[in-house]
């Protein structure tokens, strides 16, 4: 199955002034598009051009880095666009997320804080993830294109921390970005959607 850039979910403008319409339109049109369009040529090359996109990422794993850093990275982003929403954010979560944090996390002090966390730590490109492992919550961080799929895991939250994803809103400033996806981008509603699914 071919690999499509689906629309943002939402207008260019909603996510500002915590990320701008310059960074959507270079991240989602440029970036994610590359990934796209290199990512059919590969999976065609490798004859996986028909498994799904789960399954090419997860086939492609360890045997096949130029398909899988484009697979992966459209796995990504395909849901990083829908883990973010206009007034998103900050700790009204849907039940079932906010008792899973607490039994398995400590909290959502601790998660926030473990997760910006993760996310500055993470040496260069990657992201930082919330996921399910074995039935429970975990924070997580990844390379590159990598995601908690290659680590038996699924993610329900992903935050994307390659310098396109806020160079542009924030510089250097990759703290400050991290605080904003929290505190203010957050679709808890589309976590809990994926978490449900995990589950
Ligand atoms: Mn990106």
């Amino acid at each position: 199955m071919a690999f499509e850039l689906p629309d943002l979910p939402y207008d260019y403008d909603a996510l500002a002034p915590y990320m701008s319409r310059e960074t959507l339109e270079f991240h989602h049109d440029k970036h994610h598009n590359a990934y796209v369009t290199k990512g059919n040529e590969l999976a065609e090359a490798a004859g996986m051009a028909d498994l799904s996109l789960e399954e090419i990422v997860k086939k492609s794993y360890g045997t096949n880095a130029g398909l899988f850093n484009n697979a992966g990275q459209h796995y990504n982003h395909i849901h990083f666009w829908k883990w973010m929403k206009k007034d998103g954010g900050g700790t009204s979560l849907p039940g079932a997320l906010q008792s899973a944090i607490d039994s398995d996390l400590g909290g959502y002090d601790k998660f926030r804080a473990d997760f910006i966390n993760a996310g500055m730590t993470q040496f260069g490109s990657g992201w930082a993830w919330l996921a399910v492992k074995d039935g429970k919550l975990e924070i997580m961080k990844t390379p590159n294109g990598e995601n908690p799929l290659v680590m038996g895991a699924s993610p329900i939250l992903g935050c994307d921390v390659w310098e396109h994803s806020y160079y542009i809103d924030y510089r250097n400033a990759r703290p400050k970005y991290l605080e904003a996806f929290v505190d203010n981008m957050i679709n808890w509603d589309y976590v809990l959607e994926m978490y449900e699914a995990a589950s």
